[in-house]
């Protein structure tokens, strides 16, 4: 494009969007608001997706192309602005275009609401594969729940966290399209009548309590070309608003109950990561968006398909995100049987071969089972289907194993009056797969293992990755400047081609500006943390972070004693040569869960503790940043020299924290855990630091016991001391972190926090004196960054292709 053609579309964008102020507002653009400004710019945005999305749309509904569906209870998506524009192509030209305007074009940005419809890694990791399925031209689509309030925002109130709903649709949300002419009924309660039809034997569901799913769209544009895939959130409504007959008779409260009745199955995402607690509200969700989901994906299937189900598994992946879409077994189950009016052979033969499942968890507290009595009266036809599920699995293991029947019925999906939604999801789907090598090991050695010997060949592992659009070239540009500068723009398809960094991994003027790029990045989160905790530090100290859901088993706890003992080192010897450093954590806890809040406290009492002290010489800063989120994640990850990656070996499923961090130049400083094994890989044993116990070990311990905390207790004197100072009113002005105290020493330490201490000690010196070596240090930092793409999600869309979907 020559220049006076560019000026020509410069001049186009400026006049429509002076035109859409006035629509959207009434007002002049002098005039108009930074929402209103945000507002017609995202009405634009819209305008040229969705001929594109119309596009993608028609062509899929010709049924040529196999189309993948990831049912997930979350999907953290994000901002989805400089998303669009930038894979849009338009970014520089709306920049430009707002500053010669005298707009604020990162003010605008800032408008949108941040959609928090997720916890943490599970909800964030569909996010990431939606934007690769669209930058990679693949049909692929996400079917969720539009939960009215997301997840809560946190405040720090006098160092602890206090949860704020979060209104993300106050203003509306200007990138999903109503479709109520696809909702769905959704059938709870009532009972169940066998009638027989023509011969047939049919089930009837009667007394029903009816809810209506009504889909709201979400298009998921790819970069930079012309694919638009789908994300559906499906939103709770009563089938009628208001009962008259009931106001009628005076009963003006019960009129309306049942509206708000129907509306709390989309109301709120349950909080917990990592968790399960066994909510009925939480079961009627899981129903909820399954049975929406597949309806739609079978109605649309046959109307392309001359009203067959012919070839179904062929042409639609139904691919279930963790357990919580589990019932998409026996929905789709009842819908080719009660609906269609196939056998059960038939049936399940479509079920299992259309059906795939991730798992992202070994805890034992996070698998879900539902009672037998809760499943039964909320869903009567879904658990017949169940049990009739269930008998034909055992019937066939006694069939093939008839001499392991105890191991058999261990094996059972209904067992001890519970329901196993694992169990159900791996005997109803054709493949398993965990999301690290470490992860899918132990899926089939221990937690699965008794599947897996009646299935070996249904096991896969696909390690996950992130969005590089997101998580470098969006939210890092200044690197992705640098890179596009000294290797030129094929990295930008294929991530990959970062590799050909290592050529200037010893250029002065490349090292260099790379240096310029990682200050620039941590000077912006410096002034963020000014003007948001009121602590200065100081940009060329270690930024050393750890951000992630607070959880025993990540183990913020060996970070924070840590960060205590430092400290007792400096008040002895204020002389100590170390680096300067900044602690920095962020991260929600589960508004229930109390030792994970009281580790919230800890860190911000520390924090106190430290930045108060002036003989510490700005040597040591802490800052716990609140209401952890993906807009502050984007501005965290490229500011980060290191990322901490510490789980007590064999309990991260994969972590995907740890690649945002690698991707932007952070050394990782970790456990051998999930997928930090897979980036030791990929970037050697000199540009990470590693520490701690291993899987293996920490499995034996827990096994054949072994371990006394005690011990280590009493021969190290830096935890002895430590630990005194969590209770002898040394923080908070008092405060005593018993339940945190008597976890290490009366309960014997679960998570290894004091086994583990003496190396990360170990490991967090070789840090400083590798960091002092500015030298050493940067190639470090070069290297992640060069050897990041085998996290791209682009290449774990690829596995997933290749391996489970079997598309290409
Ligand atoms: C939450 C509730 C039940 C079952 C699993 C979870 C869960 C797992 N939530 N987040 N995860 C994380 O998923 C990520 C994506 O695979 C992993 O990287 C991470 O290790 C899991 O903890």
């Amino acid at each position: 494009m020559n220049s006076s053609e560019r000026e020509k579309i410069k001049a186009a964008y400026k006049a429509t969007f002076t035109k859409k102020i006035e629509e959207v507002s009434g007002n002049c653009l002098a005039e108009a608001s930074l929402l209103k400004q945000y507002q017609a710019l995202a009405e634009m945005v819209m305008e040229s997706i969705t001929s594109q999305w119309a596009k993608t749309n028609t062509l899929y509904n010709k049924n040529e192309s196999k189309q993948v569906y990831f049912f997930s209870i979350e999907f953290l998506i994000g901002r989805l602005m400089k998303s669009y524009l930038s894979n849009l192509g338009v970014e520089d030209l709306v920049q430009e275009c707002s500053a010669e305007m005298g707009l604020d074009y990162e003010a605008i940005l800032s408008q949108e609401s941040d959609p928090g419809l997720g916890n943490g890694g599970l909800g964030r990791l569909m996010a990431c594969y939606l934007d690769s399925s669209s930058a990679m031209g693949m049909p692929a689509h996400g079917n969720g729940i539009r939960y009215k309030y997301g997840l809560f925002e946190q405040r720090i109130i006098n160092g602890e966290q206090i949860e704020v709903a979060d209104n993300w649709l106050k203003n509306g949300y200007p990138f999903e399209i109503r479709n109520p002419d696809k909702s769905v009924i959704v059938k709870y309660y009532g009972q169940i009548h066998s009638e027989n039809i023509n011969g047939n034997l049919t089930f009837v569901h009667e007394n029903y309590e009816p809810i209506m799913a009504v889909p709201y769209d979400v298009p998921i544009k790819g970069y930079r070309n012309e694919t638009v895939n789908s994300l559906r959130l499906w939103s709770a409504e009563p089938l009628e608003a208001f009962d008259l007959p009931c106001f009628n008779q005076g009963h003006f409260l019960n009129a309306v109950r049942h509206k708000s009745e129907a509306e709390a199955i989309s109301q709120i995402l349950y909080p917990n990561d990592n968790g399960f607690d066994g909510k009925l509200l939480r079961l009627k969700q899981e129903y909820f968006f399954v049975c929406a989901g597949i309806k739609r994906i079978v109605v649309d299937f046959k109307r392309s398909n001359n009203n067959s189900m012919d070839g179904f598994s062929d042409k639609i992946c139904i691919h279930i995100n963790d357990t919580h879409p589990a019932l998409c077994g026996p929905e789709l189950m009842r819908v080719l049987m009660d609906e269609e009016g196939l056998g059960w052979d038939d049936s399940w033969k479509i079920t299992v071969a259309a059906l795939s499942f991730t798992n992202h968890t070994v805890l034992p507290e996070a698998l879900e089972k539902w009672p037998v009595d809760m499943m039964k009266d909320l869903l009567p036809r879904i658990y017949m289907i169940i049990e009739e599920i269930n008998r034909r699995f055992l019937l066939e293991l006694d069939n093939e194993f008839p001499y392991d029947l105890e191991r058999n019925h261990s094996l059972s999906i209904i067992r001890d009056n519970y329901v196993h939604m694992a169990s159900l999801a791996i005997v109803s789907s054709h493949s398993v797969n965990g999301v690290a090598a470490l992860h899918s090991k132990i899926l089939r050695e221990e937690t699965f293992n008794g599947y897996y010997q009646v299935f070996p060949n249904r096991f896969y592992s696909v390690t996950n990755g992130v969005s590089p659009r997101r998580f470098l070239m969006n939210s890092n540009p200044e690197l992705k400047t640098l890179i596009t500068e000294s290797i030129g723009s094929a990295w930008e398809h294929n991530l990959f081609h970062l590799k050909k960094l290592l050529n200037y991994i010893s250029d002065p003027v490349f090292y260099e500006k790379f240096e310029d790029v990682k200050l620039a990045n941590k000077i912006r989160l410096a002034n963020y943390m000014t003007s948001h905790n009121n602590v200065n530090v100081d940009p060329h100290s270690i930024f050393d972070i750890q951000v992630k859901r607070i959880h025993e088993y990540k183990r913020q706890l060996l970070n924070a004693l840590h960060v205590l003992y430092l400290y007792n080192r400096l008040k002895e010897n204020p002389n100590l040569e170390m680096a300067p450093r900044t602690f920095i954590f962020a991260g929600k806890a589960a508004p229930g869960y109390y030792y994970a809040k009281e580790v919230i406290k800890l860190i911000t009492a520390i924090a106190e503790l430290v930045n108060a002290d002036p003989t510490l010489h700005d040597k040591l800063k802490v800052v716990f940043l609140a209401n952890f989120n993906v807009s502050l994640a984007e501005i965290i990850y490229p500011a980060a020299n290191i990322s901490e990656q510490i789980s007590t070996a064999g309990k991260e499923a994969s972590g995907t924290g740890n690649m945002k961090f690698m991707m932007n130049g952070a050394i990782t400083l970790g456990t051998m855990d999930g997928a930090n094994i897979e980036i030791l890989e990929a970037v050697g044993p000199s540009n990470i630091v590693t520490f701690g116990l291993s899987a293996d070990e920490v499995h034996h311990y827990q096994k054949y016991g072994g371990y006394r905390s005690i011990d280590i207790f009493e021969q190290d004197p830096r935890i002895q001391q430590v630990l005194h100072q969590l209770i002898d009113g040394t923080l908070g002005h008092g405060l005593s972190f018993q339940a945190i105290y008597d976890s290490l020493l009366l309960y014997n330490d679960g998570y290894f926090v004091l086994k583990d201490f003496s190396a990360y000690a170990d490991a967090q010196n070789q840090v400083d004196h590798l960091f002092r070596n500015p030298t050493i240090w940067t190639k470090m930092s070069i290297s992640n960054v060069a050897n990041s793409g085998i996290f791209s999600s682009d290449r774990s869309i690829a596995d997933y292709q290749r391996e489970i979907w079997k598309i290409i």
